[in-house]
C-alpha cells in the first residue's frame, strides 16, 4: 500500500493506451466531466497503428466501416482514399481525430504504466510508471490492444548476427531500406503476407521461413470511388446499426444456407464470384457452416488450395503453400499479389516444419538442411495475444493477488463480459479476454467497450457506489459460455493465436467471445439494464441507500443460462412465430438446444392406424431384456408445430435413464387437422402400445403417458379419456409445464407474457389455430383443468418452469390433481423458461428435470404389481 504522499496526482480515471480504445474512452470520460488522464508507452497516439508500421501494413475490414462512428462531424469530414487504406493513412485519421477533440492535453506520451494496484482501503488504483511516480485513479482502465505484446522467437545465437533485425509489431519511425539486400521474413501470417510482396519488389533475395501455410484470399484493394463514399454517409445511420448487431461488426452476413446443400458447381461459381470481388469473410459469408462443419468447411478450403495451385508455377514451393487447417477457424487473411510473389526469381520459400531453425549464426541463419546468409530479418510472428499486454503490467487487486497468479498464466482465464474480472474492483478491460474483440471489426467492438465502461462509470457515481467488481460466479459462468460457444465451432480445434497457440508454453484455451458482436451487445446492455447483474458493489460512506447494492448473480432471477439462451434467440431476430405460417413455423430448428443425440439400444420409426388415417411414431427401446416399461410421449409445439425430432434428445435420455421403452408419437397438427384430432391420435397411440405391447417388447401392465407443453397437454387428456372410456390403464403422467387451460388469465401470463422464449401472442396464435371455435375452449379434452372432477387418474410428476406463461395453470392442475386425491410430484425450476425440458444441451436445469422424471417413471414402473 502506498504510504500516503503529498503531490501524488489524483484522477476519476487512468487510461493506459493512445490507440483507438484510449483515444475514445478519453474522450468519453472527459465529456462526462471526469479528470482523466492517458499513458502511452509511444511517442504519440495511434497504438496498433503506431507500432505496425512494416511495408504494405493496411486494415483487413473496409475503411468505411474501419473507423469512429460516434461524431457524424467526423464520420463526414474524413475521406478514405481506398477499399483498404494504408498504415500511413489509418495513423493520419487517428491524428485527425486526436487534434480535433483536443485529446493530446490529456495524454501522457513515453510512459509506461509497470503496476496497478487496488487499494481496498480507499477503493482506487495506485498506478505507477517506469520513471517510478505515481498516479491514484478511482478507474484503472486498459486500453491496450488485444495485438500489442510482440512475440519474438528466442533463436539460438540471436545476439550474434551481424546484420538487421525487425518485428513487424515495433517497426521503426525511420524507412528500413531493403534495396538489392538478402532479407528473410519469419511468419506468415496478416502481417507476413502483407509485407511479403512488398519487400519483395525491393529486396535482392528474399527467403521467406514458413511454419504454417495459410489460406489467403485477394483482398482487391482498389481506390473508392466518391458515388460509394456519398452513399456511406448518407445510409450511416442504417449502416450503423446493422454492424452493431452483426456477426462481425459489418453490415453484412453469412448467407442461411449450409455449403452442403449447394452442388459443388454452384459453390465454385459463389467462390469464384467472392474471390473476384475480394473481402475479409466474402468467401466465407456464402454459407454459414464454414468454420463449423468440417465438410462444409473444407469446400472453400479445397477451393483456395487449388487457388494457389493455379497462381504458384512451381510445383514444389506451391505444395509447400498448400493449407490444411480448418479453413476459417484463424483469422482470415487477405492479401494483395501474395501467392504471385513466389513466381519472382529473388523470392524462396523455406518449409520450417520440414527443414526447422537451429539457430542464428553471424551470417544469418541455419536451417537442418542448409545455411542463408541475410543483411535484414523481418520477424512477422505475430504477438502473446489478449492476456500477454495485460501481464506485462504488475496488476495487482484485492489481497494483493497479481492477475497474472489468479489466471495462472492464462490456464485459469476468467472475466466477466470480457470487461472486468472478479478481486479487481473499479477495474474495466477494453476489448479484453473474453469479449469478442479480434474476432470482429475492433472498431465496432471498441466503441461498445467504451460506450457500456462509461455508462457505467456515470451510473456507480450518481448512485454513490463503489468498489464495482464481477462476481465469481458471474465469470465463472462467462467463461464456460465463451468455452462452450468456441467448442460448438472449429474454432477450439485449431491451433491458433486465438486458443493461445502460437506461444511456446502458453496455456491452450479459447481467446475470446464467439457469439458475434450482436448477441454480445445484447447481453451487455441487458447486463446494465438489469442494475449491473453480474457485479456487486459498496455503498459510499454517507450515500443513501436506493438498494442498488446487489450480491450474487442472478439471485432469485433467471437462470444465467436461460438467460444467455434468450439473447442469442433474440439476436438471431427470427420474427415472432404468429407473424409466420404454420408451415414456416415449423422450420424452425432448435435441435442445437438439445445436444448430440445419446445412443439408444434400437431406434425404430413405424406408421400405425389412427382414426381416420396413419401417422408415425418412433420407438425407442433400452438395452435389456424386455419385456420393458413404455412411457407414452407426446411433443410440444402449441398442438401447431413440433415433430418427433424436436423431442428426439429427452426421449433417448428417458429410454436409457428410466430403463423404459420411449413411444414418441407423431400426433396431427393444426390447424389442418383441429381439435380434438390431437387429442384422437394421442389416446389411439396408447391403446396401439398396449394392443401391440408384444410386438414391440412392452409390458401392457405398466404404460405411462407424458408430454411437455401441449404434449403435457395430450398426455392429461388421454388419462381423462382412458379414465372415461374404461383403458387403457395407466400407471403414470409425466406432465411437463402442460397447457391445462384455454385462459390467460394468471399472474404468470402478466408477468412473463414476452420475452421469455414462449410468448402470450404466440400462446393465442397456436389456440387459434387449435380450437375450431370459443366452445372447444370449455372442453376437458382441450383444457383439462375445466374438467369436473380428476380423480382416479394416474399418479402425476407435473414440472413447471418460473419463468414461463404456462406455470400457474400446470401448478393449478397439479393442485387439483392433490385435491382429487391423486399423488402428486410438483416442482418449479425457479430460473427455467419454457422448453427447457429439450434443451439438455444448453441448460443444466433441463438436464436434471429428464433426470427427475426417468426417475419418477422408474419408481412408478417398478410400484406397479405385475401378475
Ligand atoms: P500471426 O497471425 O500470429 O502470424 C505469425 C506468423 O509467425 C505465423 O505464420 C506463425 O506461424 C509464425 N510464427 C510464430 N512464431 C514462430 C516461431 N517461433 N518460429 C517460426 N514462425 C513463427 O501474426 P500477424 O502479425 O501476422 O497477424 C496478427 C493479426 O493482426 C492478424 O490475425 C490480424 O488480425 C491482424 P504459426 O501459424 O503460428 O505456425
Amino acid at each position: 500500500m502506498v504510504e500516503r504522499q503529498q503531490n501524488v496526482p489524483v484522477f476519476d480515471a487512468v487510461v493506459v493506451g493512445a490507440g483507438f480504445s484510449g483515444l475514445y474512452m478519453l474522450q468519453r470520460l472527459r465529456e462526462a466531466g471526469y479528470s482523466v488522464r492517458v499513458y502511452e508507452a509511444g511517442e504519440d497516439v495511434g497504438g496498433t497503428w503506431y507500432w505496425n508500421r512494416y511495408p504494405g501494413a493496411r486494415c483487413d475490414i473496409e475503411s468505411i466501416y474501419y473507423n469512429y462512428t460516434f461524431s457524424e462531424e467526423i464520420l463526414n469530414e474524413w475521406t478514405w482514399s481506398a477499399r483498404y487504406a494504408e498504415q500511413p493513412e489509418i495513423l493520419s485519421y487517428i491524428n485527425y481525430v486526436a487534434d480535433k477533440l483536443d485529446l493530446r492535453r490529456d495524454i501522457q506520451f513515453n510512459t509506461r504504466i509497470t503496476a496497478a494496484r487496488y487499494n481496498e482501503q480507499n477503493c482506487n488504483w495506485e498506478i505507477r510508471m517506469d520513471d517510478g511516480s505515481l498516479v491514484i485513479a478511482e478507474y484503472f482502465i486498459t486500453a491496450l490492444g488485444c495485438l500489442s505484446a510482440s512475440n519474438v522467437p528466442d533463436l539460438k545465437g540471436m545476439d550474434t548476427f551481424k546484420g538487421e533485425m525487425y518485428h513487424t509489431g515495433r517497426w521503426p519511425h525511420e524507412e528500413v531500406d531493403f534495396n538489392g539486400k538478402r532479407v528473410g521474413v519469419i511468419g506468415t501470417g496478416s502481417s507476413g503476407i502483407q509485407a511479403i510482396p512488398v519487400i519483395a519488389k525491393e529486396a535482392g533475395q528474399l527467403t521467406v521461413f514458413q511454419r504454417t501455410p495459410q489460406y489467403s484470399c485477394p483482398a482487391q484493394n482498389h481506390p473508392l470511388d466518391s458515388e460509394v463514399i456519398s452513399q456511406t454517409r448518407e445510409n450511416y445511420g442504417e449502416l450503423k446499426q446493422l454492424m452493431r448487431y452483426s456477426m462481425h461488426g459489418v453490415p453484412s452476413g453469412p448467407r442461411m444456407r449450409s455449403a452442403l446443400e449447394d452442388s459443388p458447381e454452384e459453390r465454385e461459381r459463389l467462390y469464384e464470384k467472392a474471390w473476384q470481388e475480394g473481402g475479409l469473410f466474402t468467401l466465407t459469408y456464402n454459407y454459414n457452416d464454414i468454420g463449423i462443419l468440417p465438410e462444409a468447411t473444407e469446400t472453400a478450403a479445397s477451393f483456395i488450395r487449388t487457388k494457389i495451385k493455379q497462381v504458384v508455377q512451381d510445383h514444389d514451393t506451391a505444395q509447400k503453400l498448400m493449407p490444411s487447417y480448418y479453413y476459417a477457424t484463424k483469422r482470415p487473411i487477405i492479401d494483395t499479389d501474395y501467392f504471385e510473389t513466389y513466381n519472382r526469381d529473388n523470392v524462396s520459400l523455406v518449409d520450417i516444419k520440414a527443414d526447422p531453425i537451429v539457430e542464428m549464426t553471424p551470417n544469418g541463419l541455419k536451417t537442418t538442411n542448409a545455411e542463408y546468409d541475410l543483411d535484414v530479418l523481418v520477424f512477422a510472428t505475430g504477438f502473446d495475444a489478449m492476456t500477454g499486454p495485460l501481464f506485462k503490467i504488475d496488476i495487482r487487486g484485492k489481497n494483493d493477488v497479481s492477475l497474472k497468479q489468479k489466471w495462472e498464466d492464462g490456464a485459469n482465464l476468467k472475466t466477466y463480459l470480457g470487461l472486468a474480472t472478479s478481486g479487481f474492483p473499479n477495474m474495466f478491460m477494453l476489448t479484453g479476454p473474453q469479449s469478442p474483440s479480434v474476432l470482429s471489426n475492433m472498431m465496432v467492438s471498441i466503441e461498445q467497450h467504451v460506450d457500456w465502461v462509461a455508462d457505467c462509470i456515470g451510473y456507480l457515481r450518481e448512485h454513490h457506489l463503489q468498489a464495482f467488481e464481477a462476481t465469481a460466479e458471474a465469470e465463472e459462468f462467462w467463461s464456460q459460455q465463451c468455452a462452450a460457444i468456441a467448442d460448438m465451432s472449429l474454432l477450439s480445434k485449431t491451433d491458433s493465436w486465438y486458443m493461445g497457440a502460437n506461444i511456446e508454453g502458453k496455456p491452450r484455451g479459447f481467446l475470446a467471445f464467439a457469439g458475434g458482436v450482436g448477441l454480445y451487445r445484447l447481453i451487455c446492455d441487458d447486463v446494465s439494464a438489469r442494475g449491473y447483474e453480474g457485479f456487486t458493489s459498496e455503498l459510499a460512506a454517507g450515500a443513501k441507500d436506493e438498494g442498488l447494492v446487489k450480491e450474487g448473480f442472478f439471485m432469485g432471477n433467471i437462470d444465467p443460462q436461460a438467460w444467455f439462451i434468450l439473447k442469442q434467440l433474440e439476436s438471431a431476430g427470427a420474427p415472432p412465430m404468429e407473424q409466420l405460417t404454420p408451415e414456416l413455423a415449423r422450420m424452425g430448428d432448435f435441435s442445437q438446444l438439445a445436444g448430440i443425440p445419446e445412443e439408444v439400444a434400437k431406434v425404430e420409426n413405424r406408421s400405425i392406424p389412427v382414426p381416420g388415417g396413419e401417422i408415425a411414431v418412433r420407438i425407442y427401446t433400452p438395452a435389456g431384456e424386455g419385456p420393458f416399461p413404455a412411457l407414452v410421449y407426446y411433443h410440444g409445439g402449441g398442438w401447431v408445430i413440433g415433430n418427433l425430432d424436436t423431442v428426439d434428445v429427452p426421449c433417448r435420455l428417458l429410454a436409457n435413464r428410466a430403463g423404459c421403452v420411449v413411444v414418441s408419437v407423431d400426433y396431427r397438427l393444426a390447424p389442418e387437422h383441429k381439435f380434438p384430432t390431437a387429442a384422437e391420435d394421442a389416446y389411439a397411440a396408447v391403446k396401439w402400445v398396449v394392443e401391440n405391447a408384444a410386438n414391440i417388447g412392452v409390458d401392457p401392465e405398466r404404460i405411462a403417458v407424458g408430454g411437455d407443453s401441449a404434449g403435457g397437454n395430450l398426455a392429461t387428456v388421454v388419462a381423462l379419456m382412458a379414465r372415461e372410456e374404461g383403458g387403457p390403464a395407466l400407471a403414470y403422467q409425466m406432465l411437463l409445464y402442460p397447457v391445462t387451460n384455454h385462459s390467460y388469465d394468471t399472474d404468470s401470463y402478466r408477468e412473463n407474457a414476452e420475452g421469455y422464449f414462449l410468448t402470450k401472442n404466440t400462446m393465442e396464435w397456436f389456440w387459434n389455430h387449435y380450437l375450431r371455435d370459443e366452445q372447444d375452449g370449455q372442453n376437458p379434452y382441450a383444457s383439462p383443468l375445466l374438467a369436473e372432477d380428476l380423480s382416479g387418474l394416474p399418479p402425476a410428476l407435473v414440472i413447471t418452469a418460473g419463468f414461463d406463461p404456462l406455470r400457474d395453470e400446470g401448478e393449478a392442475y397439479a393442485e387439483r390433481l392433490k385435491a382429487a386425491g391423486v399423488p402428486v410430484e410438483a416442482t418449479r425450476y425457479d430460473g427455467m423458461i419454457h422448453g427447457f425440458f429439450w434443451m439438455p444441451g444448453v441448460l443444466a436445469e433441463g438436464n436434471n428435470a429428464i433426470n427427475q422424471a426417468a426417475n419418477a417413471l422408474k419408481q412408478a414402473f417398478s410400484s406397479v404389481k405385475t401378475v
